[in-house]
Parts: structure tokens; sequence; C-alpha cells
């Protein structure tokens, strides 16, 4: 078996020692039985009563506490009474055992070939290339501008990309720069919270909250500060981003959040994005389990069991949603932009609970599924003339006119349809062990379609890399002269690249899909396509001065550079990449959920 994470990947279940709780009754038995005094009181009748009543009573309240579950069947939230006098009863949470990161036996990578472990170390030294541009012209700001050679700070000032980065350079076993992360983390973080004004609630959990909790969870604390400096500095910043939820009238919280004064408002224009305040839930689930405090995992999860009760067109949802009136706003219903990450959510989270059928969470699943099978009614349709099977939109609902239009960000669902079919099994191991029920085939199928539609965006370009968004050639709609660029490509006619959409933002969710097929189809092809993304990026990307830059037209060699290094290029796309060419044990998909910025939390053991 590979050991080639430098961390604790073993520690994946919630009830190992960090996840233990004190036994009250076998800690009061036991003590019962080992003194003297205590014999002789229960050997009189009146005393084994009275033990009797305290074991009963004992046990109640341990009932009451160990509920695992916020929601009751109505989707109600229970974390009351019962929980808190459990929680008094609770050791405070263990940190998990962790491996050094200097071990000998975690440098190993023993069902990897040459080939495969040479590309994995290009992949670690882009990483290294882009650390060391952000750190030398702009570290402690949200993002490098590699051209102009400074930072800026697009996402509140919390230095973003120095979280986003951490846990990718714990993965590849960096330890260099997880010191360096790790050190601006417990020197300024806690501080800038505290000072800095307004965040976004949905940004800030996916990449600084979710980035945290992460390298919580895989520090090794070898290098840079000790793990629980991530967990405090995570309550802390979790604590005021919970006013979005505290300061809205309805489930749905507010967008926006003034970290200084731990206040809340709505975005501009009122409206909360249906993805942003469904995809915070991983993040709030497992700081309630680490930290032992239910509250943020019971806001979170107010906003999913509320949206249970909404209308919906066959499962799916309008991209807006309000936080006054807790209600759909209009009917734009996409999987791009402000659709995307509800949808991966819904089954993600379910599967954080321990994907069990008939549990308190079997709500997301049917939600999931519903929508997935409106997906496929819906929003699917092949091109012309070669058939490529892509995801539209239906800006007027499903009663309007449908749009052959596909997001970049759509290039998520490939992934995120092939690990709910399979639950993060290899297809071979479902299929021998009889998992794979018609809808899960069925996910499983356009999967694998839908990520050739995503690679041939890619494939269609003068650079070999992806425009930010794509319309499809059909029957109903055809522009000419708005090609990629790329005249070999078999699909130059299917897809159609508008001047406006042909910038490129070295977005993660193609490779992430790839990676996430590659583990459970074992097809190699989706290496060697990510293998092909990643020279392309290399190529058109690079900045010589340190870094690497989004771009402005993919379909021109060379390309217009733009001037941003986005912080998910090292939080998501290099770590995808990192682990499509390495060994399938490290961050297993049965054991771990990536969150939506890529950030691996465990996936609860029940
Ligand atoms: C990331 O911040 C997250 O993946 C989010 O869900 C949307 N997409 C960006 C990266 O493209």
């Amino acid at each position: 078996m590979s050991k080639s994470l430098p961390y604790s990947v073993k520690d994946v279940h919630y009830d190992n020692a960090k996840f233990r709780h004190r036994s009250p009754l076998k800690v009061l038995s036991q003590s019962l039985l080992t003194l003297n005094t205590k014999r002789d009181y229960a050997s009189c009748s009146t005393g084994k009563f009275l033990i009797l009543i305290l074991i009963f009573g004992i046990a109640c309240l341990m009932l009451m506490g160990t509920n695992d579950s916020p929601l009751n069947e109505k989707g109600k939230v229970t974390f009351v009474g019962g929980f808190r006098l459990g929680r008094l009863l609770r050791k405070p949470p263990r940190l998990p055992p962790r491996l050094s990161p200097d071990d000998g036996q975690l440098k190993g990578n023993t069902t990897n070939s040459p080939k495969w472990a040479a590309r994995q170390q290009s992949v670690k030294e882009a990483f290294d290339y882009a650390w060391s541009g952000y750190r030398k012209y702009a570290m402690g700001y949200d993002e490098l501008m590699p051209i102009s050679q400074r930072g800026v700070d697009g996402l509140g000032g919390l230095g973003a990309t120095v979280v986003d980065a951490l846990d990718t350079a714990m993965i590849m076993g960096h330890g260099n720069i997880v010191s360096e992360a790790g050190s601006w983390v417990e020197a300024h973080l806690l501080e800038r919270i505290s000072q800095k004004g307004q965040v976004n609630l949905f940004e800030t959990t996916i990449r600084v909250l979710g980035g945290l909790l992460s390298a919580y969870h895989l520090s090794g604390g070898d290098h840079g500060p000790k793990p629980d400096v991530y967990l405090n500095v995570a309550k802390d910043l979790a604590d005021r981003l919970l006013s979005a939820f505290n300061s809205s009238p309805t489930a749905v919280p507010y967008s926006d959040v003034i970290l200084r004064e731990s206040t809340a408002h709505p975005a501009p224009g009122g409206m909360s994005s249906t993805a942003e305040v469904a995809s915070v839930q991983l993040e709030f689930n497992y700081l309630s389990a680490v930290s032992g405090d239910p509250k943020y995992s019971a806001e979170a999860m107010k906003v999913l069991a509320h949206i249970k009760t909404l209308p919906k067109t066959e499962g799916l949802v309008p991209i807006y949603i309000s936080p006054h009136s807790g209600e759909f706003v209009g009917e734009n219903i996409r999987m791009g932009s402000r659709g995307d990450s509800y949808y991966e959510y819904l089954i993600k989270v379910w599967l954080q609970q321990g994907g069990k059928l008939n549990s308190n969470f079997t709500y997301l699943h049917d939600m999931y599924t519903e929508a997935m099978k409106g997906v496929r009614h819906l929003l699917v349709r092949k091109s012309i003339p070669k058939g490529l099977v892509f995801v539209g939109e239906l800006p007027y609902g499903s009663k309007g006119e449908f749009s052959p239009k596909m997001d970049h960000l759509v290039c998520f669902l490939p992934g995120t349809l092939a690990l709910g079919a399979t639950k993060g099994l290899t297809k071979e191991k479902a299929l021998a062990e009889n998992l794979l029920s018609f809808e899960d085939l069925e996910n499983l199928k356009l999967a694998e379609d839908l990520a050739k539609a995503c690679f041939e965006m890619y494939e269609v370009t003068a650079t070999g890399l992806a425009p930010e968004i794509a319309y499809f050639h059909t029957e109903e709609y055809s522009e000419d002269g708005l090609e990629g660029g790329n005249k070999s490509s078999a699909y130059a006619k299917d897809i159609i690249i508008k001047h406006a959409d042909r910038h490129n933002l070295l977005r993660p969710e193609t490779v992430e899909s790839l990676f996430v097929l590659y583990r459970i189809t074992k097809d190699t092809k989706y290496r060697e396509q990510g293998w092909q993304i990643f020279e392309a990026f290399e190529k058109h990307t690079k900045v010589k001065s340190g870094g690497y830059t989004s771009l402005d037209d993919v379909t021109e060699v060379p390309p217009h550079r733009r001037d941003k290094m986005e912080t998910f290029f090292l939080g998501e796309t290099l770590k995808y990449l990192y682990l499509l060419f390495g060994d399938d044990s490290v961050i297993p998909l049965d054991k771990f959920v990536f969150n939506t910025e890529a950030h691996p939390l465990p996936i609860r053991n029940i």
C-alpha cells in the first residue's frame, strides 16, 4: 500500500481517537467495580438500586447526547437540550494520530509507474513555481498579479492563496511551503479576521474555512504550527460568518459578512445565489464534528432542510434565492455559475454523513437523484454534426427556450455524477458487489459523455485550453466564424466560442472530473487528457518572473494574458492534477469528500 501522502490518511474515521467520546457508563461501572469502598456500597441493596437509577439516568443523557443528526425526519433541527447535555459529558475532541512528513515510509509510491510518477513530479514543481511567485511578490495578499508582480486583495484580504494552497502543499509533501504558509496563518490570520471588512460568506467558507479545516485534518504538525492553531482560527472565522445566518429573517443566509463587526447584509439587489447558500454545509458540519459545538452544522443544515420544502422543476432550482422571503427568485436554471455546487453538495453532504439510505440525511440523496433525472430530461442535448453530449441552460424555466450554453464551471458535473453513482468505489468493485442502480448506471454513462465534451472544449482551441463558456451547435442554434482555432479538432464545428467568452481563469473543473473518473473507471485516457491539459497550462500560462496567469483569449497563439493567478489554481487545479497522476490510496474517494474548493474532509464513519 502506498504511503505517498505525507500526512495522515488513516485518520479518516470519526470513530478514531479524535472523535471518541468518554463513556460515562463505562467509567462509572469501572470505578464502582474497582474501588473497595464502592464495592461495599454496591453490596447493599439500597446502594444497588441507587446505582441502577444513576446508570439509567446517565444512559438516557448519553442517548440524547449522541444524536448524530441535526435534523429529524421532518427536516427540523433537533440540536437542543439533549444534545447540549450530551456535550457536557464528552471529552473535548482529541487531535488525530499524525504521520511525520519526514518519515521515510511516506515517500514510497509502489503502484504508480515511473511515467506517471515523473508526471506527478512535474505538477509538484509547477506548484512550487506558482507558490514561489506568489511568495515573492504577493505574500499575504489574496492573489498574485504575476505580470505586474504584485499582490491584490480580491477576496477580502485574508491571504486566500496562503490558505487555499496549504493542504495542497501537505498532500504533495512540500514541507517548506507548509512551514511558510502555516507560519503565516499562525502569525497573521486571526488578526486579519478581526480587522477586515466585507467578505462573501461562500467564498470565505469554501476557500479559507475549508482550507483551514483540511489543513487541521491533514497536518502532521512537523512543519508549520500545531494543528489546533488551524482549528482555532477556523472557529473564530466561522463564529463571525455565522452572522450571515443569524441576521437573516429566514433560513437562507445573507451573502456578505463584515468580519470585524460580526454583522451581515444581503448582496446588492437583495438576492443570494442558490449555489452559495447551499455550499457551506460540508465545512460547517466538519467544524461542528471536530469542535464539539453543533451550532455551525445546525445553521448550515437549516438551509438544505428549507430548500427541501421549496417547489422545484424536476428537482432543478433557480439560481437565485431571497433571504427575505426564503423563496427562489426568477426561473433561470443552470448547472453553471450560481447553480453548480448546490447539486454537488446535495450528494457530498449525504456522503459526508455516512452515505446511508434510511438516515436523517436521505432527503439529500433523494433531492440529488431527482435533480439528476431532471438534468438528463431537461438539460442534456447532443451537438451537431459530431454528437457531443453537453448540458445546456433554461434561462426562462422549463417552459422557455433551451440555451445550448455551457460554462466551464459545469465540468464539475462529470466528477460529481461518477462519485454519486459508485459512492467513491471503483466501478469494477461497485459492479461486482451489485451496488449500482439503474439511475447510477445512467449517471455514470452521462458522466463519461460529459467529460468528453469538457475535454473537447480544451482540444478545440489553438492553445489547448478551454474558454470560460462554450456554445454547442444544434438544429436550433448555429453561428459561423466562432471556432476555437484548432483546425484538426474533430469537434471544430460542434463548439462555438463567442468573443466575450474566450478567457481562461486556470479553472479546475475539468481536471477535477478527470481525476474522479480515473479513480472510478481506471481508464488511463483520463490521465492522458489531464496531462495534455497540464502541458497546455505550462506552455501558455507560466510567467517567466514567477507564477501562472489567466488568459484573455484561448483561441489565439500566443494568447493575450490577463494579470491574475486565481487562488484555486493552487488549491484545486494543481491538486487534482497531482492526485490524478498519483497513487489511488492517497485521499481515497470512499473516505473523503472534497469541498467545492478541493479541500478534502473526512467522511463520517457511522
Ligand atoms: C471554485 O472557487 C469553486 O470550485 C466554486 O465552486 C466555483 N468554481 C471555482 C473555481 O472555478
